[in-house]
Parts: structure tokens; sequence; C-alpha cells
């Protein structure tokens, strides 16, 4: 006799009760802002193409990890921040949410080199760069580090009643991590004025997301912690802002923290000393292809009336600032040695 089918576990609402955040629409831009998009995302496009080619030439050492392919995330989210009262922290992939910041390409690229002139005074190198006066928190190395801190520093946009918010960016990789989930839950059940932004660009070092979650949508990862989340294209700018607008109305309402999958992807290695030997060239060239974020904010702007002059002329000025930039981080000195003893902790305890 055939066996009665298995009765179904059909899938409840994992947030019985719980109100959802409405279905972000596309920022509609004005010819000027878009303009401004594209040039934000080309400056990061070439200023971490530059920063790759000074690392091959041995003027940057240590790590060095590239945001291009990501562009649209930063520069889509961070354009719908308060820059008086918002707070942002990310990993070690930081240059470009810097550069999206309006932080001046100069002292990163000093930075990148080791300088004095440095946001972090040469200190700091590529995985740690912060600007406090920008309320830009890192730069972190340790993964999943920045879910916890940005947790404390929206634990003070609460506490201290100053109506900013914090975006905690994270990849793929660090939404396995533990003190994710214990930040999680504290956030909820104290309504913190937080946007997890997992910033999901298919791998961790040389591991795929589905090779590594059980869960590889990763906006239901707060779905325990009764954490609404949205699935973002972070290839397109406009849908990176629209749900920007949308996660900060829901937050800044009082309603707790929010999390935001950005669907993106990474063109280069993981970081200059990535072989890349777990994906083909293929695999990347097809995204290339069909979901560059500049080249599609290039489409739309060119329907919109922009012509090639003006897009060539936006061009040629940021490859002059970024190679303003490499000049400057080239020749400006290096930190004096007595700076090994500043900014450290000496006393003993
Ligand atoms: C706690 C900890 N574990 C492991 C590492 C080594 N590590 C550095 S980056 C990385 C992968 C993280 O991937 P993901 O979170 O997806 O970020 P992405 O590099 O893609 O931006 C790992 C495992 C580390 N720095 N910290
Ligand atoms: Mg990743």
């Amino acid at each position: 006799m055939a066996k009665a089918p298995a009765k179904k576990a059909s899938a409840p609402p994992a947030t019985p009760n719980r109100e959802r955040p409405d279905e972000p629409q596309p920022y509609k831009a004005s010819k000027a802002e878009l303009l401004d998009f594209y040039k934000q995302m080309l400056l990061i496009r070439r200023f971490e193409e530059k920063a790759g080619q000074l690392y091959g030439l041995g003027f940057i050492g240590g790590f060095c990890h590239l945001y291009i392919g990501q562009e649209a995330v930063a520069v889509g989210l961070q354009s719908a921040l308060d820059g008086e009262k918002d707070s942002v922290i990310t990993g070690y992939r930081d240059h470009g949410h810097m550069l999206a910041y309006g932080i001046d390409p100069k002292v990163i690229m000093a930075e990148l080199t080791g300088r004095a002139a440095g946001i972090s005074k040469g200190k700091g190198g590529s995985m740690h760069m912060f600007s406090t006066e920008k309320k830009f928190y890192g730069g972190h190395g340790i993964v999943g580090a920045q879910v916890s801190l940005g947790t404390g520093l929206a634990f003070n946009h609460k506490y201290s009643e100053d109506g900013g918010v914090c975006l905690a960016y994270f990849g793929d990789g660090a939404s396995n991590q533990g003190q994710v989930y214990e930040s999680f839950n504290m956030a909820e059940l104290w309504k913190l004025p937080i946007i997890y932004v997992i910033e999901n660009n298919q791998y961790a070092m040389g591991t795929s997301v589905n090779r590594a979650s059980s869960e590889d949508q990763l906006y239901r990862r707060g779905e325990s912690f009764r954490i609404p989340g949205i699935q973002v294209d972070g290839m397109d700018v406009l849908a990176c802002r629209g749900a920007a607008e949308e996660a900060l109305a829901w937050v800044r309402a009082g309603k707790g923290p929010l999390i935001l999958e950005m669907k993106t992807y990474r063109y280069r290695g993981h970081s200059m000393s990535d072989p890349a030997k777990y994906r083909s060239r293929d695999e990347v060239q097809a995204v290339r292809d069909k979901s560059d974020p500049i080249e599609h904010a290039k489409k739309l702007l060119e329907e919109m009336g922009v012509k090639e002059d003006e897009l060539k002329a936006v061009e040629q000025e940021i490859r002059k600032q970024v190679n303003e930039a490499a000049d400057f981080a080239e020749q400006t000195p290096e930190p004096e040695p007595g700076e090994l003893y500043t900014d450290v902790l000496v006393e003993s305890y």
C-alpha cells in the first residue's frame, strides 16, 4: 500500500503580527543627482584600480581589499544619510565607503601608502581608516566585529537621543558569525536605530555563499529575532538609494533595526594576494557584461539626454583627481619614528 505522503510543513510567516516595511521603489533621481551618483561610483572604480596598480608597484604594503563591482551599494545607501547625525561602520573593504562619504581621496590614498598625511596618520593602512568627525567608524579587520561595534553606535544614538541611525555594513561571510546574532537580539529588544547592511558579494574569500550558508537568502537572517529584511539589487544605484529611504524611514520611526541584503559582486580577488582559482573568468565577465553598476547608470544618463562628451569630461576629471591623489600619496612623507609611541596604549594595567 502506498504510504500517505508526509505532511508538508507549511512555512508559517516567520514573524506573525510583525509589521513589515513597504516594498522599496527605485529612487527617482533627477539628471543632476544621477550624474552625481555616476561620478561617485566612477571615482571609487578609478581610485581602486589605481590602488591596485600602486600595490603592484610596491607602494602599498600589507592587505588591500578592493571594492570594484560593489560601488552602487555605498553610493546609493550613503547618499540617503544625514551627514550631521548618522554613523557608518564597515569591515576592511572600506575605501569605497570613505569615498562615498565625501572623504578626500588624497588622505585615503596617503593612508594606503602609509604616509603621515593619511587619514589614520599612515598607521592604519587599508583596513583601518577612520574619520570620527564624519562619523565614519572604520575600517575593521576582524570579520563581524563591526556588527557589534555598530550596535554599540546605535545604542549611543538612542541613549543620547541625537536622532542618528547607524549603517553597519558586513559581508555574506560575516553573516555567519556568532556575534552578529547576539547583536541582532539586543538591537531588536531595545529597538536600536540601526540598519544592518549585508553586502552579499557572493564570496567570503574563496568560499561561495551557497557552500557556506544553510540559509543563503541572507535578508531572512533576522527572522528569529523579528527583524525584517529586504533583498536589494546592489548593482543598481537607484534601487540601493530607494531601499535606503525605506529602511531609514522605518528605523527613524522607532521601529527598530532592519536588514538590507544587497546582492552584489566583487570583480577582483578577495584581496590583492588572491589568485581567484575558485571561480572562472567567464563568471566574472558575465556579471561585468550584464550588471555593471556604472554601465547601468551611464545607460540611464544617456536615456536622460546626457551626451557622450559630458560623460567623457567626467571621466577625465576623475582620472585627474585620482592621479593627483596617487602623486600626493607617493610624495608626501612617512610618519616620524616617534609616531610609533602615539595613539597606542602604553600604560600597564
Ligand atoms: C574573526 C575572523 N575570522 C576570519 C578572518 C579571515 N577573513 C578575512 S576576510 C574573510 C572573509 C569574509 O568574507 P565576507 O564577510 O563575505 O566579506 P567580503 O570579503 O566578501 O567583503 C575571512 C574569513 C578574520 N579576519 N576574522
Ligand atoms: Mg563576501
